[in-house]
């Protein structure tokens, strides 16, 4: 039946491939770490730009807590003003009442994600942002390990990459703000210097937070998503998912207003 298969074939071309696309990646334009909404927009509107773009997942499944819309029931809501962005990516979208748009989260991940992979970014699923490299006083590269590495508490060395740009897009944790507050002992541009930590659930004023504090937390390192109300003492917003798509929006827009600091 058919042709012959080797498996030593098919088990080269996976090593020769993953590797090529890795090596690809040790000097990036942007290392995005987290491939929820906010962090997928970014990716896409800065590759489409031009720019080297990776993100980096510690989960199998990109997508964040996009997937499961509000308490596992798949569906998520988008404001107005979101609602383009959706639509932008081809994401069908449903009027609710005035200023209240349904999606299917499914098809939001999904279809957020192939664009942005479309567009060139690389996405590296299963594996963590554990550190960052800093030089003069600047965040400037991604220490990366496996998640299981990290799950299985195993004592291995990790291995790293540089970056011009660091986007933190890991949500709740904000894990690489987190990292540079407790390694780097340098000021954050927050308030007072360190994480100022999420408050509780109020939609509206997070939705609007979210976009202002979308912006560098540390030089070469920015925040975006929930990330940025964790680290600048915003609220949480629950399942309306508009302030993550802008977030992602504004981060690659800022990035891109420093691509002179790129070389390009
Ligand atoms: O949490 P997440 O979806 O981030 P977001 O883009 O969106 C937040 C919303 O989903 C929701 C909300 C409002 O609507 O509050 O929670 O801000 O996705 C963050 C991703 O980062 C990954 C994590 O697995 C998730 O998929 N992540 C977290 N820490 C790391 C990481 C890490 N150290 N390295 C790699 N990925």
């Amino acid at each position: 039946m058919g042709r012959e298969l080797d498996e030593r074939i098919i088990t080269r071309a996976i090593l020769e491939r993953f590797m090529r696309k890795l090596e690809s990646c040790l000097d990036l334009d942007v290392a995005i770490v987290g491939a929820g909404p906010s962090g997928l927009v970014a990716a896409h509107d800065l590759a489409a730009a031009g720019l080297k773009v990776a993100v980096f997942e510690r989960k199998l499944s990109v997508g964040g807590g996009m997937w499961g819309g509000g308490m596992m029931f798949n569906e998520i809501v988008v404001q107005e003003e979101a609602r383009g962005v959706l639509e932008k990516f081809g994401v069908k979208t449903e009027k609710f009442q005035e200023n209240y748009f349904t999606a299917d989260s499914v098809e939001a991940v999904t279809t957020i994600c192939s664009k942005a992979m479309g567009a060139g970014a690389k996405i590296f699923n299963l594996m963590s942002a554990e550190d960052v490299i800093v030089r003069e006083k600047r965040v400037c590269g991604l220490v990366i390990n496996w998640t299981a590495v990290e799950m299985g508490g195993l004592h291995v060395d990790p291995l790293a990459l540089h970056a011009r740009f660091v986007v933190d897009a890991t949500g709740h944790e904000a894990q690489v703000v987190r990292v540079v507050e407790r390694k780097v002992g340098a000021e954050l541009f927050t308030p007072d210097g360190r994480i100022q930590g999420e408050r509780c659930m109020w939609a509206e004023i997070a939705e609007r937070t979210t976009l202002d504090n979308t912006k560098e937390v540390f030089p070469g390192l920015y925040v975006a998503g929930m990330c940025a109300n964790a680290v600048f003492g915003s609220f949480r917003m629950g399942p309306i998912f508009g302030g993550m798509l802008l977030s992602g929006q504004k981060v690659a827009k800022l990035i891109l207003e420093r691509r002179g600091e790129m070389g390009r």
